[in-house]
């Protein structure tokens, strides 16, 4: 290792700890470390004792040594996954440090650029200890260059502007209908832009209502078909209207709702029968005739196909079946099986997350903090989850209808091994286990911990199992084939997180599993918040997209199916 690489993680490290709030004094031991590291004229793998660097004690040189044997802090991969995962990144915005940040987080409860802007916008940032209007005004141009960067639009972020728009385009009196297409239409993870195809017979007076939205920022196109503006709605983001006679709505709305890759197929199914498909419709050569329809339905139909709902629509073989499955929707989803407390890093009381449950018609949730290792979010002891099991039994006695496990967010240890006896884990309804450490390991070593995990019969659900988080982190390095061969072997559940920032397992794994080793699974939000349970909607859309239906996911079952299934994983 480099002094460089290592200096790096150390900084990283103060970095990631102030923003935590950690204590000063140990922030600057790791700073003053990283200087020394750099400054030091021993190369640093020369270096047998980094007690001898000036200013290091014996904490930081046992992590300049955990770092320099296997290239990595345990300790900071565990802040970095349990910081909320959009604050990080607000170190990228000048003049904001990770003191500032923690301030912000502790002061207004920012987690993101999203809530930033929020509370820059409504001037709650200057009364804040160290900042001032001064500062906020910067804020505010800061923030307003980093939503103009180019990445792909979180679905989550992305669904309420295209609501507000499509709200706004239906009160245009010469609209005579108005669907969103393109990749939100198919409720793909991410996002480049909006489409929308509207009908309208004045497609001109349509543009210029659309061009003269006070949140327009920009007009890339103006014609009487299509117009192109940049929008500035929480998110700068682009937005594509078509603008087409009322009888081509439905040809068109297929043709922009895409992918590009469905459309390919549907052209190449048409010309079987002698037809021709474009967005204006379907073209008969022969007679000279072209088809047009009220509803995408008809138009499936003309084709001899089965209705392809849009998230199918990836040519992922919605083209060439003659039936397809039918999907899981929200109505089958009973329960959420991953969700925390106040007793680690969550908000709210379980009874407070129980209720927020009942409201959204639940039948059961389960309670699964996180274990003792992850001492960065307030892991429990076996002693705790003693007394939360209490605190549970009470909540149960006092809500009708509504069931609460016991569970646990257990870690699987870097080392493979996990966070608690089985002795312990018996006594838990549901045993959740995940990485939430060392995650950088080799592909062998990774797979190895997580099947592992996967042959203790204590454990039901291996949750996030890629680790991935869209726009910031890549998936783990794991075989997902052995993972996977696995699962089936041990009965094992993968879940899919529907945090709107991990979508994990992903769709095309979620089909994968499914049709090629016959896996089940979990679909759960992981929320930290009463609020953050409505995330099962992203959760869901994934799912789809995965072709998963309401038999796939243990979510669906009745919580004496759910309560069966938990005792026969453990084999009674
Ligand atoms: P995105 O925007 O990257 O998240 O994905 P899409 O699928 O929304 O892609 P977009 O916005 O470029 O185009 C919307 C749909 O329009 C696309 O799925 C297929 C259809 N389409 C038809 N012809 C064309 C074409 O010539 N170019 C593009 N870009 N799209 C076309
Ligand atoms: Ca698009
Ligand atoms: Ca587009
Ligand atoms: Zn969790």
């Amino acid at each position: 290792m480099r002094s460089g690489q290592l200096a790096a993680i150390l900084k990283e490290l103060a970095d990631m700890m102030e923003l935590k709030g950690e204590n000063p004094f140990k922030v600057n031991a790791y700073r003053r470390a990283a200087r020394a590291v750099e400054n030091s004229r021993v190369p640093i793998d020369a270096l047998e004792r980094p007690e001898e660097l000036p200013g290091v004690g014996k904490g930081t040189a046992a992590v300049i040594r955990e770092i320099m044997e296997t290239g990595q802090s345990k300790q900071l991969d565990e802040i970095r996954n349990l910081l909320p995962a959009g604050l990080p990144e607000l170190m990228r915005l000048p003049g904001l440090g990770p003191k500032s940040i923690h301030v912000l987080y502790r002061e207004l409860g920012v987690t993101g650029i999203e809530e930033l802007r929020q509370a820059v916008e409504a001037g709650r940032v200057r009364h804040l200890p160290g900042f001032g209007e001064k500062k906020e005004r910067n804020l505010a141009e800061g923030i307003r260059k980093w939503n103009k960067r180019p990445v792909r639009t979180l679905l989550i972020h992305a669904l309420p502007v295209a609501e507000t728009l499509e709200k706004r385009l239906r009160q245009i009196p010469q609209v005579e209908r108005v669907e969103p297409a393109g990749s939100l239409r198919r409720r793909k993870e991410t996002v480049k832009d909006l489409d929308f195809v509207v009908a309208t017979e004045h497609p001109a007076v349509v543009a210029e209502r659309i061009t003269a939205m006070p949140e327009v920022t920009q007009v890339l196109n103006h014609g009487e078909t299509k117009v192109s503006v940049m929008v500035e709605m929480g998110l700068a983001i682009q937005v594509d209207v078509r603008l087409v006679q009322p009888e081509q709505f439905v040809s068109a709305l297929h043709h922009f709702t895409g992918s590009k890759e469905h459309n390919v197929r549907i052209r190449q199914r048409a010309k079987e029968l002698g037809w021709k498909v474009s967005e204006y419709g379907i073209f008969d050569p022969e007679k000279e005739e072209v088809f047009t329809f009220r509803e995408e339905r008809e138009m499936f139909d003309k084709l001899g196909l089965p209705f392809v709902v849009p998230e199918l629509r990836e040519d992922r073989g919605e083209v060439d079946i003659p039936t397809l499955p039918e999907l899981l929707g929200i109505e089958d989803y009973r329960g959420d099986l991953h969700m925390h407390t106040r007793w680690s890093d969550g908000s709210a009381t379980v009874e407070e997350m129980a209720i927020a449950a009942q409201k959204r018609g639940y039948a059961y949730i389960a309670i699964t903090d996180h274990s003792q290792s992850l001492k960065v979010a307030s892991g429990l002891t076996a002693d705790d989850l003693k007394r939360q099991r209490e605190e549970i039994d009470q909540v149960n006695d006092r809500l009708d209808g509504m069931t609460v496990l016991a569970g646990v967010e257990m870690d699987i240890l870097p080392d493979g091994s996990l966070d608690y006896p089985d002795e312990v884990l018996q006594e838990l309804d549901l045993v959740i286990a995940s990485i939430h450490s060392g995650f950088r390991q080799d592909e062998e070593t990774l797979t190895s911990r997580m099947i592992a995990a996967m042959e203790n019969p204590y454990v039901h659900i291996i949750a996030h199992p890629t680790g991935r988080l869209i726009n910031r982190r890549d998936p783990y390095g794991l075989d997902l084939d052995r993972v996977f061969e696995a699962a089936k072997r041990t009965g094992t559940v993968l879940e899919l997180n529907a945090n709107p920032h991990r979508l994990d397992l992903n769709d095309w794994y979620l089909k994968r599993g499914k049709e090629e080793y016959g896996l089940r699974f979990s679909i759960n939000t992981d929320a930290h918040t009463p609020e953050m349970l409505s995330h099962i909607g992203v959760g869901i859309a994934t799912a789809r997209r995965g072709w998963l239906e309401a038999e796939d996911v243990i979510n669906t079952y009745s919580i004496d199916r759910l309560k069966d299934w938990l005792a026969q994983k453990r084999g009674g």
